[in-house]
């Protein structure tokens, strides 16, 4: 199957349109849209093209399937490199500094010749840009640099996911099982790199005839270490069956989580290593072959992976206080959903349909609202035609329940789009911020604030504005922000998607302790991304927090009542 291929080309193509500095907004949409339609299609676009159906694939119209036949036919697309010339080089991956707009990326590569992300950095250093950016936009600039410098060597969970699933496939076709560890077992945001771990002494040699295996770091009857095609490092350790539990909790980790549990042991006289919970004393083997006897042998219960990072857990675990974390089978709906009414891929039909075979009983759609021009934001005039859609789509799938929902951008002066008398015809309102972000911190807060006090407003979707590897999230007073919510009564969400996260584990923490309550969604724009719940289950998880806790674990009712 050639479709990410393709759908990596049209993305391509959207970036550059993007970067040649041209208001192509609609284009920059049009090109993203297919890229996730084909992304999504079931059916291997080779086919469709032998079939000459390429202008049927959902959002692919005659130009775009041009493109893709020609890139198909030749393996190449005139149109990119049309583009590619049009573009300066560098500018590109310019674009990728927070801070650095397609606008300022163009001027850095053409007018001073910077062509890479790294000959910023030396140019500012060097003092060559003292005239371009101020001393406090240099600074900021090295700074972003050198996060994403740090964040290029992790991955994201889904990514870390898919090559243990790879790996650990691999393996059971050989009649062998693996356990994961490290990082992904604790179901972490970024994994930088991915620890599996065997009873048979054939996996280390196993290992290496892996087939995305680029180089061996390591081999040996214990241990073998590789790096694959794509950069990213798989540790393996080999032990007995019956130092399963022991080996399973050293490398799980997290590191902090095992010096804990080690001085734990040595006040109770005992000694914890990967082989097993030992008497001190006389050396004899008290637990090892399951996590919960070495976790009872140490007077604790068990502790779910999610939270072994020494955040309390310990403590809590010798108190027998753990909290019954949520799981994604206690999720009842979605209150973040876009549908192809904005940018999102798919209908309204499509959607609420994969919804309901998910096993929701609602689902909310909040297409972005009409000042979010490049995310196709809806006129108030779209919202009425769309609401007619929402009321026949919920005659004919009761007791199915879609609400009609918007993701209301929080303008730059803190007003939200709509008048008050249009709001309150929605079931649901969750408000974010995209535009303006790169004002004061202080200045973004009381944005949000201010939306929180507004009596239309449910939710605050992505607190933060954080995407992974690409920028922090603001730096906003969260404290203030949770306090807000929790006096207005109002909801802060955990955004599932892979790249936000957003609120992270440790802020929906804070919140929840404060008695705010939290919404899990996937912000998915399009079918396939309805799965991103998932993502903020785990960071739910990692979070402390139990069903009661999650506002979309309620009935749909019940749900409306909390929010009327
Ligand atoms: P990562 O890969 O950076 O996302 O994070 P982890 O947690 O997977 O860390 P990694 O791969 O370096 O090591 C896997 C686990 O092995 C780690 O979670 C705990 C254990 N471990 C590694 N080094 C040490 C150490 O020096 N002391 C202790 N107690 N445990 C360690
Ligand atoms: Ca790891
Ligand atoms: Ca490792
Ligand atoms: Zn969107």
């Amino acid at each position: 199957m050639r479709n990410s291929e393709v759908a990596d080309l049209l993305e391509r193509i959207a970036l550059l349109l993007e970067a040649s500095g041209e208001e192509e907004r609609f284009k920059v949409v049009a090109y993203r849209r297919a890229a996730t339609s084909i992304r999504n299609l079931e059916e291997d676009i080779e086919e469709v093209w032998k079939k000459g159906k390429l202008a049927e694939i959902k959002y692919v119209g005659e130009g775009i399937a041009k493109k893709i036949d020609q890139y198909l036919r030749d393996g190449r697309s005139e149109y990119l490199e049309e583009l590619e010339k049009k573009v300066p080089k560098g500018a590109i991956e310019l674009m990728q500094v927070p801070g650095i707009g397609p606008k300022t990326a163009y001027k850095l590569a053409i007018g001073y010749g910077i062509k890479s992300v790294e000959e910023l950095k030396q140019a500012i250093e060097s003092g060559k840009l003292d005239d371009f950016f101020g001393e406090s936009v240099r600074r900021s600039i090295l700074a972003s640099i050198e996060k994403l410098q740090s964040y290029e060597k992790r991955m994201l969970l889904p990514e870390a996911e898919q090559i243990a699933e790879a790996v650990s496939s691999f393996f059971s076709s050989h009649g062998i099982r693996i356990f994961v560890a490290g990082s992904l077992r604790r179901g972490k945001s970024t994994i930088g790199d991915i620890d599996i771990i065997s009873t048979s002494k054939d996996s280390a040699s196993l290992l290496s005839s892996f087939p995305l295996v680029d180089s061996v770091v390591e081999s040996g009857p214990k241990r073998a270490s590789v790096r694959l095609k794509n950069g990213v490092q798989v540790d393996l350790r080999i032990f007995e069956e019956d130092e399963l539990g022991s080996a399973l909790l050293y490398f799980t980790g997290s590191k902090q989580h095992n010096i804990a549990l080690r001085n734990i042991a040595i006040e109770k006289g005992m000694k914890l290593n990967e082989y097993g919970l030992f008497n001190q004393k006389t050396g004899e083997r008290i637990a090892s072959s399951r996590e919960e006897e070495v976790y009872g042998a140490l007077g604790m219960s068990y502790i779910e992976p999610e939270l072994r990072e020494d955040r309390g857990e310990i403590e809590a675990a010798l108190n027998k206080k753990l909290p019954s974390l949520i799981k994604i089978s206690d999720v009842r709906g979605d209150l973040q959903v876009h549908s192809n009414w904005s940018d999102g891929a798919d209908e309204l039909e499509a959607m609420a349909e994969e919804a309901r075979k998910i096993g929701y009983s609602y689902i909310a759609f909040t297409d972005h609202s009409a000042s979010a021009s490049i995310a196709n934001g809806l006129t108030e005039e779209r919202f009425r035609k769309q609401w007619k859609k929402i009321e026949e789509l919920n005659d004919a799938m009761k007791p199915f329940k879609i609400l009609r929902g918007v993701e209301l951008e929080i303008r730059s002066d803190g007003s939200l789009d709509y008048s008050s008398e249009f709001l309150e015809q929605f079931d649901i309102v969750g408000a974010s911020l995209h535009q303006a972000y790169r004002q004061q911190p202080e200045k973004l807060t009381e944005r949000i604030l201010k939306a929180i006090k507004n009596r239309h407003v449910d939710i605050i979707f992505h607190p933060t504005n954080r995407l992974i590897g690409r920028r922090e999230g603001h730096e906003v007073d969260l404290e203030a922000i949770i306090r807000e919510a929790r006096d207005n009564n109002k909801i802060l969400e955990i955004d599932g998607q892979p790249n936000r996260l957003d609120l992270d584990d440790i802020w929906a923490k804070r919140a929840m302790e404060e008695g705010v309550k939290i919404a899990i969604d996937s912000d998915a724009h399009s079918i396939g991304e309805l799965g991103n719940m998932r993502y903020g289950v785990i960071t739910a998880r990692r979070a402390w927090l139990e069903p009661r806790h999650v506002i979309n674990t309620m009935s749909c009712e019940e749900l409306m009542k909390v929010i009327s």
